[in-house]
């Protein structure tokens, strides 16, 4: 596939750190502590204390990405996990653009779990990992984004 790599600034995007032990008040996003450090900061192996219920859950795993098809609009915590043995990243493009709107910033490594606020417009997106060969290999999904 042929994707455009250019950014969407029409979405915001806040980069949670998984704080140990930090807390997520229910039904919102929480205020970030500060985050300095990219994706990639579940350090210790942390998970969140409370994931907020409307978390949505991204399993990466060769080669498949394990998630919902359909999502509600807005700001929702990915909680993304590298439930394999190889590194593994995400990409969400407009489908009916191919422009991007979101990225990891580094590969989610195996066995580690990272966060990230993620806001969405409602619309159909394209959603794969990176990882040179993983998206034809099975890693690349469609979702459907709704208000
Ligand atoms: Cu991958």
């Amino acid at each position: 596939m042929n994707l455009r790599r250019s950014r969407d600034v029409l979405l915001s995007v806040a980069l949670l750190t998984a704080g140990c032990g930090e807390r997520v008040g229910s039904g919102s996003v929480p205020p970030a502590p500060a985050p300095t450090t990219s994706v990639g900061s579940a350090e210790r192996g942390g998970e969140l204390a409370a994931a907020p219920p409307d978390t949505v859950d991204v399993a990466l795993v060769e080669y498949t990405i394990g998630m919902p098809s359909r999502l509600s609009a807005g700001a929702r915590v990915w909680r993304l996990s590298n439930q394999g043995f190889e590194g593994h990243n995400l990409r969400i493009f407009r489908a009916e653009t191919d422009s991007l709107v979101w990225e990891t910033d580094a590969d989610v490594d195996p066995g580690r779990t990272d966060y990230a606020t993620i806001e969405l417009a409602s619309g159909a997106y394209t959603v794969l990992c990176d990882v040179a060969g993983h998206d034809t290999r099975g890693m690349i999904t469609q979702i459907e984004v709704n208000e």
